[in-house]
């Protein structure tokens, strides 16, 4: 076999997290991952489809899922035995800022002469800073877009080794200085690019590697996949690095690109050929206008198909929108973040409803037949204070009581956790929106990874709360709001008491640590710290599902959940990629 061209690593966000986890806390209750945050950037998939479209070898590995899945599995020993024309490591959430230096470290170890790529919109951000500080790192791939800038780096570095033309990108000229080449590869549309499963089946065949192709824990038993509408936002939440401005501002990306309506309708389509389990749309099919959301939706409506499709809002739909996607989609699901039930604490963040919009949307939808409504909180914003938290789960009741008969609206909650995003405005003016920041640079994040409990590695607190009463507040009104889902029967009452119980450990070991970090002498400190973590089962027991359990995040999924049939199919046919331009054509 040819040699790969390139090895895209997904990091653990602690690389130690087998030895000594600490206490992560419930800042992944509300995603498919754990507190690992081992689901690998969704742009992995492009990336290897597009270069290998482009005649390169490319293979994934979520190294965070294989450290997840097997406590023996040698991280070490499986990158000395790797040795392609150069690494990828995704630094897309800032969470995975420890992992991924560790692993570049690593790579530098035992390859001193094979380059060390880093991407995604933490690198991005701090694109500089990486390549002055860390040695170990020679390439910053910038922008939301990279597909095409780094099949011309990995030519470069095949061949000429010449990179000053390379858009995107950042390197070291050799000398001691760094270019940052400007981001000039900005598309204006994502129909050139393919999030297409049918190439990562074929891979993980390839490699015979399911579980470095898995993108979380649950998968093989949970398939939810997801579609993308765009990359980029026109909407501005103050605390989100991926907003208008910040993607202006980052990524010199002026407006969003959107994938094509029917791409993406084929896109669902190829997914239900072979897997008979949930599908997400990312991104609010209104985002672009009316005329987008009406075509996918024809699109839709020409193939009936019986996966539940969740659809994201962010705003309410109004009832004909509604009514347009009831009539084309059988099982329809939503999910809306309103974030606090509070206006102005919504109106602070950035989402531009109210409450009776909301409200209306909802007694719409069920009107409708949508199958599930996710709504959800969040802990940490601007304006929000302990009480108004407590408030959201009082309003949280008066929507379960209105809509009782209806029992699947669910709402949510959970804390803005671990980091606010780099590059969103408040990160970038804190003291302007009452926030107070506590790590700034890429090395206060990474050593604030190795901290023993969330509480201490949250990089901010605001004049609303401390960081005793953000954490304070997620454990209380995840105590509330899972009383209240056993009370309404949204759960059962063994998955309440099991819920209970964890946020009752979590409390205690909190506690605990606080009074540990209380100690002044460091060495007492650190040997207390490490008797109490040093617990195989820590990570489960008290930084796993503390706040609601992840089953509950799940969508309605057939018994027989993959169509084993198509699936074989697909892997000895030769399939043309869903893109616009599906030329030229590539080995899988
Ligand atoms: C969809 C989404 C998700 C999905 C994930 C889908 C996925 N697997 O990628 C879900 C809902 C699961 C999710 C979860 C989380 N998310 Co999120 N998410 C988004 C959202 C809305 C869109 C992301 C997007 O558009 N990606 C498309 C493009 C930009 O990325 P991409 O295609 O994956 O990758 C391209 C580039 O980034 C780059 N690239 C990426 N990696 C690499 C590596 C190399 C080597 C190279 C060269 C290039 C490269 O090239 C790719 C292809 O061109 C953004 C907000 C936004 N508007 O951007 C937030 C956002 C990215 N998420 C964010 C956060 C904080 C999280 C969580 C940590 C939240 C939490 N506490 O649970 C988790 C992490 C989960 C995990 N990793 O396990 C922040 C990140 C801020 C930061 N800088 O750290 C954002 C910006 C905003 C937000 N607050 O939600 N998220
Ligand atoms: S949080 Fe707001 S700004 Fe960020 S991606 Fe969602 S809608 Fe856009």
């Amino acid at each position: 076999m040819a040699k790969t061209d390139l090895i895209l690593l997904h990091p653990p966000t602690y690389y130690d997290f087998r030895k000594r986890p600490g206490i992560y806390g419930p800042i992944s209750d509300v995603v498919p991952s754990t507190p690992i945050f081992e689901m690998y950037p969704i742009g992995f998939t492009s990336l290897s489809e597009y270069l290998e479209r482009h005649g390169l070898k490319v293979r994934i590995v979520n190294v965070a899922m294989k450290m997840l899945k097997d406590r023996r599995f040698d991280v070490e020993k499986f990158i000395r035995h790797n040795k392609p024309i150069a690494f990828g490591i995704d630094l897309h959430w800032m969470a995975h800022i420890h992992g991924a230096l560790a692993l570049a470290e690593l790579i530098k170890k035992f390859h001193p002469d094979t380059p060390v790529i880093l991407g995604g919109l933490s690198a991005t951000y701090y694109h500089e800073e990486i390549l002055r500080q860390y040695p170990f790192i020679d390439f910053v791939m910038r922008g939301d877009s990279t597909e095409k800038p780094l099949l011309d780096l990995l030519k470069a570095i095949k061949r000429e080794k010449e990179f000053k033309n390379i858009p995107n990108l950042t390197y070291r000229d050799g000398g001691n200085g760094i270019q940052a080449n400007p981001i000039t590869y900005v598309p204006e549309d994502l129909n050139d690019i393919a999030i297409d499963y049918r190439h990562i089946m074929k891979k993980v065949v390839r490699f015979m590697d399911p579980v470095g192709y898995q993108p979380f824990v649950d998968w093989y038993t949970y398939p939810v996949t997801a579609v993308f509408t765009c990359r980029g936002c026109t909407y501005h939440c103050k605390t989100c690095g991926g907003s208008s401005q910040t993607f202006r501002k980052m990524a010199n990306r002026p407006k969003p690109a959107y994938r094509d309506p029917v791409l993406l309708a084929q896109d669902i389509f190829n997914i239900s050929e072979h897997l008979n389990a949930p599908i997400m749309i990312i991104g609010d099919i209104f985002q672009p206008g009316q005329e987008y959301g009406a075509t996918f939706l024809r699109e839709m409506k020409k193939r009936p198909i019986e996966n539940h499709i969740a659809f994201e809002f962010f705003l309410p739909p109004s009832r004909n929108q509604l009514e347009r996607i009831a009539e084309s989609i059988i099982n329809f699901n939503i999910e809306i973040s309103p974030e606090s039930h509070d206006e102005e604490v919504r109106r602070a963040f950035g989402r531009p409803y109210g409450n009776e919009p909301m409200e209306r949307m909802i007694a719409d939808a069920i009107d409708l037949g949508c199958k599930r409504i996710d709504l959800f909180f969040m802990i940490g914003l601007p304006k929000q204070t302990y009480q108004s938290v407590m408030e959201t789960v009082d309003y949280s009741r008066l929507l379960l009581e209105r809509f009782q008969p209806y029992d699947k609206l669910i709402p949510f909650i959970s804390p803005l956790a671990p980091f606010l995003d780099p590059g969103s405005t408040v990160f970038e003016e804190p003291e302007k929106y009452g926030y107070r920041l506590f790590h700034k640079t890429v090395e206060e994040h990474r050593q604030a990874m190795m901290s023993p409990s969330w509480k201490y590695i949250l990089n901010y607190e605001t004049e609303w709360m401390d960081r005793h009463e953000i954490v304070a507040s997620t454990y209380e009104s995840g105590r509330r709001l899972n009383r209240l889902k056993a009370e309404f029967g949204l759960i059962d009452q063994k998955t309440a008491d099991a819920v209970e119980m964890r946020i009752e450990k979590a409390l205690r070991i909190m506690a605990e640590i606080d009074r540990i970090m209380a100690i002044p002498d460091p060495v007492r400190r650190e040997s207390e710290l490490d008797a109490m973590l040093n617990h195989p089962l820590s990570l489960e027991t008290y930084s796993m599902s503390t706040v609601c359990e992840k089953k509950e995040l799940e969508w309605p999924t057939r018994f027989i959940r993959m169509n084993f049939f198509r699936i074989i199919k697909t892997l000895v046919a030769r399939r043309k990629p869903n893109v616009s331009n599906p030329s030229p054509t590539g080995s899988s």
